[in-house]
């Protein structure tokens, strides 16, 4: 508002007014217009409505222009020009300045001139519409019967038809006047001016023929220039005929590999491309053009649609491996279970032909579950480019492709979209592919989306959408061209919406009659996208006919002789499908290159060095809050007295990994302050605006970096972002944190579909670590439990088998399982299984249930000898008091996780009970440290096995440990429940519930003879 106000003051003091500005003007130099296209003229004014009304004003203007036309603003030139030639006969070619105006203007100047007037602006606003909304009339739909925006409407303001001139108050006598074009558009090329009916063919060319551009949202005035100047430039969509002899060679390579599949395994699921071949070139001219711009490793993420093609084409995985997918005699060489073939990921590294560049491309492996797979990559693009140094995405980039009803119905989509443009997040830029074949399965889009497009959840990043029709492959591989330089130029997402029918059923195996009679009827009389082409390219002479059956029959026999040798193929490779190989880390073979386990202990010094970073600032001048001094002073005190509290516990880990080298990253919400103010790892000058101070990087000079950093509010997105990251090394410690354990159920998509089975699925190791605030403290149902009961249930451990082992038990335990989950009791427990997590010699997820109000309970302090050199993650803590000094005597075994440990032993120590009853803290759940559980139980022979956990029955631990705990007594003794009773929320919103429920336990916990008596 106030730039506006701003403006109209300039306005108002400027040189427009009438002939004081031409006075003022003529002594300027002679000629002042400027390119309109860069903008307005400093000291000139094009043809002002008000101004314009002036005779004496208008009379001027025209003596200064029949002196030379060029002495006036082209407006103006427009302006006489168009009097002149709509003057009676015989005045047009009369010279006489005076008879011309009084005959035409003088008399009729006021009306005329804002005839004029209004009709250029009107034209303008007519350039404009076209901007808009010309999309809304492109020819996209490849059937012909679709519209692609859901609407058969026409704008009124598009010229359709003559008559629709009347909406402007133009009419068909007006089609041969020319108009000046304004800066805003380059229909004109060269030309400034242009009559009104090249102007409409311009646009309706640009706009509404097989392309349709949606930019006009954007806000960036120069990002919009961009776009029109690559859409609007007369011939500027053209191709050399070598351009369009590869397009038709990827057109056969695309078309014909389909064809190969259909004929040899036509009753095999397989999730064809048919309808929308053009796919393939599409995404080997943007990665040609990004090579050209620098790019040399592109990260894929893509749905089941056509992905063996992508596999065999762009990424040129050897065609036998795929073919041989189909063998189903083939047995598994590698652990795990594997995936179905279109869901397997693959790294390969080639020479691009056209930039004669290397380039790395890789395809991620995916689930079934419908983009879940977007944020895994941007994390894992990030990741490389965050090792590689490469600050701006000038080296990798991720490209997503998306199917039409998935890419307006899932959510995580936004929530991936909403990380493009944030500093710790970003990419850089990402293009998207849509391939809309205009159904979802079965479902219409006019019942799956509200939107008017499958891809406006794209124009909140303000990226450009185009929509192209995809039988018309130049088309396509324009605008993949000028997707991959807005990529290269601005680094900001951008779409391409690849309008397209689907040939077949969903799948190979399905009837798309049963539910789209109609378009499956016109689809049957479709003409195929290669034939149209190729009769094209025939008819042009780029290729002739012989030319072009020698290319379908050179690749076709590719494909016979590939399909012969995959017979040869005797065991299928999971591994050779690994998107993100891990080379240096394991050995040639992908094994660990050891198998025992490692000590995780410090030396003091190094504790010293980091408990002392965390307690200052490591900056000068740098003015912190007296209430984050008085938290640095807390510690400082600590670390006088080698003690740790969890923050402290935590900053050793990272700190001590930072020392080696080793990248930390802790993303999630609010996480640099942690949300329970514990943390503080991110300083905050108190007078200098975003001045930041991270103590963290300051700790040692080669240390490893440490990115600490605020996420979006989203679990789904972030989550599989931070998952991506784990993918691209494994010198990372890569951790997310929920804002309260419970949210992490929205983004459960991650944890059962990559988390849980990604080893098993795809051989590949990912040391992910969750961080999930937990435990019932009585505030309510939400913010209590981070649902421990779900990890547990999909841990791969047997309950009902006791493991033998040879080696190092814990380690082989460890590398068996599909994750492991703790929840730690003390600070220095803590640091020690994040230290585990890197030092060991493979990688799995790690889930932790942290604490609240654990974060500042005094007993819940370690010592530093805790983590002192050659001590180790305790996988269970033993009683270390009088009953482990009279075991025998012990009466009742208490084991507990987490929290409730600090309550039972509080309450043990007021019934006294000491010597009765031991408490034992299992710190790992999962995998089930069935070996020290057994050493407890034998050393408590005479005492009752109690499991004793805050959470409810049917929630928390039981269900796991129970059946593991009887499998190592051998089913000889029970183990009794003592915690609160099933229910259907995690925890009671009331206060004094939760307090009640927690004394019945503890009462429950402390009687000796609450089980006498009963049943098993
Ligand atoms: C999250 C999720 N929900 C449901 C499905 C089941 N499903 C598989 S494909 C599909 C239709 C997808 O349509 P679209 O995104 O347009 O891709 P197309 O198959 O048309 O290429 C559905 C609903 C799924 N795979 N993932
Ligand atoms: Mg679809």
């Amino acid at each position: 508002m106030s730039q506006f106000r701003a403006l109209a003051g300039v306005l108002r003091g400027g040189c427009v007014g009438g002939s004081r500005w031409l006075q003022a003007c003529k002594g300027g130099p002679a000629r002042r217009w400027v390119d309109p296209r860069r903008g307005c003229s400093s000291g000139a004014a094009p043809v002002p409505s008000a101004v314009a009304s002036s005779s004496n004003y208008v009379e001027e203007m025209y003596y200064a222009w029949l002196e030379d036309h060029k002495n006036v603003h082209e407006s103006w030139d427009v302006f006489f020009r168009n009097i002149q030639d709509s003057s009676p006969s015989g005045e047009a070619g009369e010279r006489h300045p005076s008879a011309l105006l009084e005959g035409r203007v003088l008399s009729h100047s006021p009306n005329m001139a804002q005839k004029v007037v209004e009709d250029h602006l009107a034209v303008h606003t007519l350039i404009r519409a076209y901007q808009i909304r010309g999309h809304h009339v492109a020819q996209l739909d490849p059937l012909g019967i679709l519209e692609a925006d859901l609407d058969s409407f026409v704008p009124s303001d598009l010229i359709t038809t003559i008559d629709k001139l009347g909406f402007y108050g133009l009419d068909e006598s007006d089609l041969d006047r020319s108009f000046q074009l304004p800066s805003t558009t380059f229909i004109g090329g060269a030309d400034t001016t242009l009559p009104l009916q090249e102007i409409i063919r311009r646009l309706e060319s640009s706009y509404c023929g097989h392309i349709g551009i949606e930019f006009m949202f954007i806000n960036n005035v120069d990002q919009c220039q961009w776009i029109r100047q690559k859409f609007e430039t007369p011939g500027i969509m053209q191709f050399t005929n070598v351009e369009k002899r590869t397009l038709l060679a990827r057109l056969i390579r695309s078309t014909r590999f389909e064809d190969f599949l259909a004929r040899k395994w036509s009753s095999e699921k397989r999730f064809g491309l048919e309808g929308c071949e053009v796919l393939i070139p599409a995404l080997k001219t943007m990665i040609d053009k990004s090579s050209a711009a620098g790019i040399d490793s592109v990260i894929m993420g893509m749905p089941h649609r056509g992905r063996l093609n992508v596999l065999a084409n762009v990424i040129r995985k050897e065609l036998d491996q795929i073919f041989c997918q189909f063998d189903p005699k083939l047995e598994a060489a590698d652990e795990g279970s594997g995936d179905v073939k279109y869901h397997l990921g693959m790294y390969h590294e080639r020479i691009n032909r056209e930039t004669d560049k290397n380039i790395m491309l890789s395809l991620m492996a995916n689930p079934s579950h419908l983009e879940a797979v977007d944020p895994v990559v941007q994390g894992k693009a990030k990741a490389e480019q965050f090792y590689r140094g490469d600050t701006q995405g000038k080296k990798v980039m991720s490209i997503l492709i998306h199917g039409d009803a998935a890419f307006a119905g899932q959510g995580v989509v936004y929530e991936t979209i909403h990380l493009s443009e944030l500093p710790s997040y970003t990419t850089h830029g990402t293009i998207h592919v849509v391939v809309n074949n205009q159904i979802g399965f079965t479902t219409d889009p006019r019942v799956a989306r509200s939107s008017p497009y499958p891809t406006d959840v794209a124009r909140v990043v303000n990226a450009p959408i185009f929509h192209v029709n995809a039988d018309d492959p130049e088309a396509v591989m324009y605008v993949c061209r000028v997707a991959a330089e807005w990529r290269a130029t601005f680094n900001k997402d951008v779409v391409i919406d690849l309008v397209c029918y689907r040939r077949f059923g969903h799948n190979e195996m399905d009837e798309p009659m049963f539910t789209q009679p109609l378009m499956y009827k016109q689809i049957r009389r479709q003409e195929h996208v290669l034939k149209k082409y190729s009769d094209r390219l025939i008819a042009e002479g780029v290729v002739t006919l012989q030319e072009f059956e020698e290319e379908v029959a050179k690749y076709d026999k590719i494909c016979e002789e590939a399909y012969t040798s995959s017979k040869d193929e005797k065991i299928l490779h999971i591994r050779h499908w690994l998107d993100s190989p891990w080379p240096d880390f394991f050995t040639t073979e992908g094994e660990p290159k050891s198998m025992s386990s490692v000590p995780t202990g410090l030396d003091e010094e190094v504790l010293q060095h980091i408990g002392q970073t965390a307690s200052s600032v490591p900056l000068e001048d740098f003015k912190i809050h007296p209430g984050v001094s008085r938290i640095l002073r807390g510690r400082a005190d600590l670390v006088k007295n080698r003690q740790m509290d969890w923050a402290l516990g935590e900053y050793m880990a990272f700190g001590s990994l930072l020392k080696d080298g080793i990248h930390v990253r802790l993303s999630g919400q609010d996480v640099e302050r942690g949300t329970f103010s514990h943390r503080h790892h991110v300083l905050h000058d108190q007078e200098v605006d975003k001045r930041i101070c991270v103590p963290m990087n300051h700790l040692w000079p080669d240390q490893g970096p440490y990115t600490v950093c605020n996420s979006s509010l989203s679990e789904y997105g972030v989550l599989g972002f931070e998952l991506g990251f784990a993918m691209a090394s494994p010198n990372a410690l890569i951790l997310w944190e929920a804002q309260f354990g419970d949210f992490n159920n929205t983004a459960q998509c991650i944890i059962d579909q990559f988390i849980s089975p990604g080893q098993a699925k795809w051989v590949r190791n990912n040391g992910i670590v969750l961080l999930l605030p937990h435990g019932m403290e009585g505030m309510g149902p939400e913010h209590s439990s981070a649902r421990p009961e779900r990890f547990l249930q999909m841990s791969n451990d047997d309950p009902d088998q006791f493991p033998e082992f040879s080696g190092d038990f814990e380690v082989q335990q460890l590398y068996d399982c599909n994750w492991i989950v703790v929840n730690c009791s003390t600070p220095a427990n803590y640091c020690h299984v994040l230290r585990r997590q890197i030092l060991l010699p493979f990688r799995k997820p790690l889930i932790i249930f942290t604490p609240k109000s654990l974060l500042r309970l005094p007993d819940a302090r370690s010592s530093f000898d805790d983590l002192a050199k050659g001590t180790k993650f305790k996988r269970l803590i033993s009683d270390a008091g009088p009953a482990d000094q009279n075991s025998a005597q012990v009466k009742r075994v208490i084991f507990c996780t987490g929290k409730v440990y600090y309550e039972l032993a509080r309450e043990r120590k007021q019934q006294k009970l000491e010597r009765d009853i031991a408490l034992i803290r299992l710190e790992q759940i999962s995998p089930f440290p069935f070996d020290l559980v057994r050493k407890e139980a034998e050393k408590y022979g005479n005492a009752e096995l109690v499991w004793c956990q805050e959470e409810h029955k049917n929630m928390g631990y039981y269900d796991y440990v129970r059946p593991r705990f009887l499998t190592v007594v051998a089913n000889r003794k029970p183990i009794w429940y003592v915690g609160r009773d099933p229910a259907a929320a995690p925890a009671t919103g009331n206060k004094s519930t939760h307090l009640n429920e927690l004394k019945r336990f503890m009462d429950t916990a402390f009687n000796l003879s609450a089980f006498h008596g009963k049943d098993l």
